[in-house]
């Protein structure tokens, strides 16, 4: 296994990063089974091999602060602190879940955690995020707003337009990209003519960050003085999380476009085998704590799943609740 990520942290707190990446990830791999035997329909695009760009970008950020996250959001939700009940019964379509029922794996917010909500538009959450930085801005709340993305969506002509401005209105955003190589079977290099995104923060005038994404603890550091800076009025960061998806772009997705070598490279450099394998090492958590933690993240999916299979599907009469707002001008 490469390298160990950089400690330290405090028993409480190892224990707290450790949980929330396995959750994260017993989630995603849950969700696979049930899409496979019907139990979830449509499609599903798994973060197994990112969770730690989710968790450490969140370590950084106050409750209040906001996200906005992409297609591939769940892990984003739940670092957040969504609820894994109304996720999964959203995957469901239940009447309980997020959008209730309605919205599905792309479409789900929670404004009272600060989660505004992911985005089946590659690129689509950009500008929204960096709205969402303006307004935070313009009531002088302190809030800071961490913009997720993928490698694909930094050709879009969102992602240049958003950073502009960002940078010339000094707005409190980090644009977090996450970097997994991929746009669906696009290779990064075959689609962009510089090798790392964190140097296209020259063309703005903000600081452009490289961060090892698959080190929980690199993401926090990167993140945390790019928190600051924004919240002290100085301006958005663009950091770029070096990461890879251990699974296909979605679950139809036979990965002809890369080898199995190059996945196994990345496999060893598993987020949570690493930080696992750090604080075992300085003896932060016991080995029966980290068994303990991966059977409660266990429980709670499994309490999810409950959830979701006993949920009520939505009323046909409400097809249309929450799809236009009765209120435009409701905060
Ligand atoms: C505007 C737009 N174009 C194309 C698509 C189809 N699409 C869905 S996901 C995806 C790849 C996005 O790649 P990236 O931004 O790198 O994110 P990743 O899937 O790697 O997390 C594409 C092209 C889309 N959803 N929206």
């Amino acid at each position: 296994m490469s390298a160990a990520v950089t400690l330290p942290l405090s028993p409480a707190e190892a224990r707290r990063v450790l949980y929330q990446l396995t959750l994260a990830r017993v989630f995603e791999e849950r969700v696979l089974k049930l899409v496979s035997d019907g139990s979830i329909r449509g499609t599903t695009h798994p973060y197994v091999g990112q969770e730690a760009v989710a968790v450490g970008a969140c370590l950084a950020l106050r409750p209040d602060d906001l996200v906005i996250s992409t297609h591939r959001g769940h892990g984003h939700l739940l670092a957040k602190g969504g609820d894994p009940k109304r996720l999964m019964a959203e995957l469901f379509g239940k009447a309980t879940g997020y959008g209730g029922g309605k919205g599905g794996t792309q479409h789900m917010a929670d404004f009272a955690i600060g989660h505004l909500g992911s985005n089946g538009i590659t690129g689509g959450g950009i500008p929204i995020g960096t709205g969402a930085a303006l307004s935070a801005q313009m009531r002088g709340s302190g809030q800071v707003v961490a913009v997720f993305f993928g490698d694909g969506a930094t050709n879009q002509g969102t992602f240049h337009e958003s950073l502009n401005l960002a940078a010339l209105w000094r707005l409190p955003a980090v644009y977090v990209c996450e970097n997994n190589l991929y746009a669906m079977s696009t290779p990064h290099h075959e689609a962009c003519a510089i090798e790392h995104i964190a140097d296209r923060a020259a063309a703005y005038g903000m600081p452009g960050v490289r961060a090892d994404g698959m080190d929980v603890l690199a993401v926090a550091a990167a993140m945390r003085p790019a928190v600051e800076r924004a919240r002290a009025g100085r301006g958005p960061t663009l950091i770029e999380c070096k990461t890879y998806r251990f699974l296909g772009h979605s679950k139809s997705d036979q990965r002809v476009y890369r080898s199995r070598e190059e996945e196994a490279t990345w496999r060893d450099r598993d987020p949570i085998a690493r930080l696992r394998a750090a604080v075992l090492e300085q003896a932060l958590v016991s080995s029966a704590e980290l068994d303990a933690i991966a059977r409660d993240a266990v429980a709670v999916v499994d309490e999810a799943v409950t959830f979701a299979q006993s949920s009520p599907f939505p009323e046909l009469q409400d097809v249309t609740a929450g799809v236009f707002s009765d209120d435009p001008c409701a905060s």
